[in-house]
């Protein structure tokens, strides 16, 4: 046992009591331990070892086929009352889930044994950290919460002996059955229920389920606030840092953005963007009143397919050591690991992600799963910040938005204001595109890419953002909108992407600064299109950036109508101000 506190000791007897394990192992975090636990799961065959060399402290693991990816549709938010979960999330009453489940989990450790994990979420000593415990049957659990987290008997030093402040999360991978599959938040007991998966997203309690579902409740409830961003520093030449946040829905390339390479023009200047975080913040107002931000996580869980040199080099950099590599192809000639959009020289003799040979040179099927991932320590990225630990975290110049619109969204805006900004966040959208299933070209509203992580009614999510924004005032940090996506006749992307969305993130950066003017459009300050810097862009004119910010007035009138219809899902539970503000987008629209 590693602590003394009495909740904590109270509630892993009761679980124990419940899954009945032949053993229970406390997870220090010792490299001895860990060790161990590697050297068992290599020799059950639960994990590979790779390459010493080429990988060294590398594995690869396999998930069953039916259990590749977060499961929303057996993912609950469980609050006293149904209202509290509202209508984004699927709900159940906490007292017929715990009876429902609690049979599931009685003796389903039997012949396993429960590793009892302390974590810290967010840097040993911040203030915006917290505590969790995960108890689970998995190894593979284990060594990934070690990347992914502060974990150890450090976690436990920071509770404390009487706190009872501490996340209680519980998984078994029982049978891996997809029928009886459940991840379930209680979010008024601090307790988190995973049963029959062994998928990152859905295991790995610290992430999606405390990270973002417990946690937005808990902001909600304490002043502070759980998002799905992102978080940057884009470092001038005279060393100054400005840091932002985004929230993008996923396949919009956000961790490309987190780890962006600036492009020449601005790498000769000295110009240096730094990785804080790449999927979570948490924000809190700190003592000068500014909105201070810390990336809960110590890792990346990253999708590999398109992840390369010239995508992500900052990314491939990360997985050279010390990774997890699920669902991959795995190459036999020299034990290391190949997915789709590494290179253009897949291996001919390999495993692909079903643990089947498969030849890369001749397969019509992909090697590695599309939703093939790398468990990576963040101190592997060559760009991680140097204020990565810092326990009050960085301060928030800029918050944005972003969805992939083909037409409608240019390529950046900013908000009128705080609250202005909180409507953009809330009606924004991706439209599907061929590589999901279903119809191409539909919008997906995702408010603030919160949609399946939202721990509680979205409709109350917004009013404690406008709250957030009445706390913190004119030291708000400004709200920009971006899109990447826009396309030309022919269906092609014109805006390059990748590194070059730095000219956008250096407009951005001069807003905040007070630098530079703006257009006033219908959606919010626009800029003047001669203060994009497009030097060494090969194909972009200054019409083409024109192009790229131009106001369609007639689609905004229909993304009015869709918005509408998608606001009145919320009921009388969305603030008055975001129809104030659709009114208002309707008003300039009309007079435009
Ligand atoms: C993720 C996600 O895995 O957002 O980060 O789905
Ligand atoms: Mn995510």
């Amino acid at each position: 046992m590693l602590t003394n506190n009495q909740n904590v000791l109270k509630w892993v007897d009761e679980m124990v009591a419940l899954c009945k394990p032949d053993k229970v192992e406390w997870i220090d975090g010792s490299e001895a331990q860990l060790k161990a636990l590697r050297d068992e799961a290599i020799a059950t065959g639960e994990m590979e070892a790779l390459n010493e060399e080429k990988l060294p402290g590398c594995l690869l693991h396999r998930t069953k086929p039916n259990d590749v990816a977060r499961v929303e549709g057996r993912t609950f938010i469980c609050s006293r009352k149904e209202e509290d979960a509202g209508p984004t999330n699927n709900w159940c009453d906490p007292k017929e889930m715990y009876a429902k489940l609690t049979p599931m989990y009685d003796g389903v450790m039997k012949g396993r044994t429960m590793y009892v994990i302390p974590y810290s979420m967010g840097p040993i000593g911040s203030p915006l950290a917290k505590v969790g415990v995960e108890l689970t049957d998995s190894i593979y659990v284990v060594l990934n919460m070690d990347i992914m987290t502060r974990m150890g008997a450090q976690a436990f030093e920071n509770l404390g002996d009487t706190s009872n402040d501490f996340v209680r999360g519980l998984h078994s991978k029982a049978d891996v059955d997809p029928e009886n599959r459940y991840i379930v938040q209680f979010p008024e007991d601090n307790t988190i229920w995973s049963i029959n998966s062994a998928y990152g997203g859905n295991v790995l309690l610290g992430k999606k389920c405390f990270a973002l579902r417990i946690a937005s409740y808990q902001g909600k409830n304490e002043g502070w606030m759980a998002e799905h961003m992102l978080i940057l520093g884009l470092e001038n030449p005279q060393g100054e840092v400005t840091y932002i946040t985004a929230a993008f829905p996923s396949a919009c390339g956000k961790t490309n953005l987190a780890m962006l390479v600036p492009p020449e023009i601005y790498r000769k200047q000295g110009y240096k963007v730094w990785t804080v975080g790449d999927d979570i913040a948490w924000l809190k107002p700190g003592e000068d009143g500014r909105l201070y931000a810390i990336n809960p996580e110590n890792g990346f869980f990253g999708v590999a397919p398109g992840t390369n040199e010239k995508s992500n080099p900052n990314a491939l950099a990360s997985t050279k050591k010390n990774t997890i590599f699920t669902n991959v192809a795995h190459n036999l000639d020299d034990n290391t690991v190949w997915w789709e959009g590494l290179d253009k020289n897949p291996p001919e003799n390999a495993i692909d992600w079903m643990g089947r040979p498969w030849n890369g040179k001749t397969s019509t099927e992909k090697g590695a799963h599309p939703n093939s991932r790398f468990t990576a320590p963040a101190e592997n990225c060559p760009c991680i910040s140097p204020e990565f630990n810092t326990p009050k975290g960085v301060p928030i110049s800029a918050m944005i938005f972003g969805g992939r619109r083909a037409k409608t969204a240019p390529l950046v805006y900013q908000s009128f204001d705080w609250k202005h900004g909180v409507f953009v966040g809330s009606t924004m959208a991706s439209e599907t595109t061929a590589a999901a299933t279903g119809a191409v070209g539909v919008v997906r509203r995702d408010p603030m890419a919160m949609l399946p992580f939202c721990g509680y009614h979205m409709g109350d999510y917004f009013a404690h953002w406008l709250e957030m924004g009445e706390k913190l005032g004119d030291k708000a940090p400004k709200i920009f909108n971006v899109n990447w996506f826009r396309t030309d006749d022919e269906g092609h992307f014109i805006w390059p992407g990748f590194g070059d969305n730095m000219r956008v993130l250096m407009w951005i950066v001069a807003r905040c600064k007070g630098e530079v003017d703006a257009n006033v459009t219908p959606l919010g300050y626009e800029p003047k299109p001669e203060d994009i810097n497009i030097e060494g862009l090969d194909d972009i004119t200054l019409d083409t950036v024109k192009g790229l910010l131009d106001v369609d007035v007639d689609l905004w009138k229909e993304e009015v109508a869709g918005i509408k219809e998608f606001y009145a899902k919320f009921g009388d539970k969305l603030p008055a101000e975001l129809n104030n503000q659709l009114a208002a987008l309707e008003d300039r629209l009309n007079k435009a």
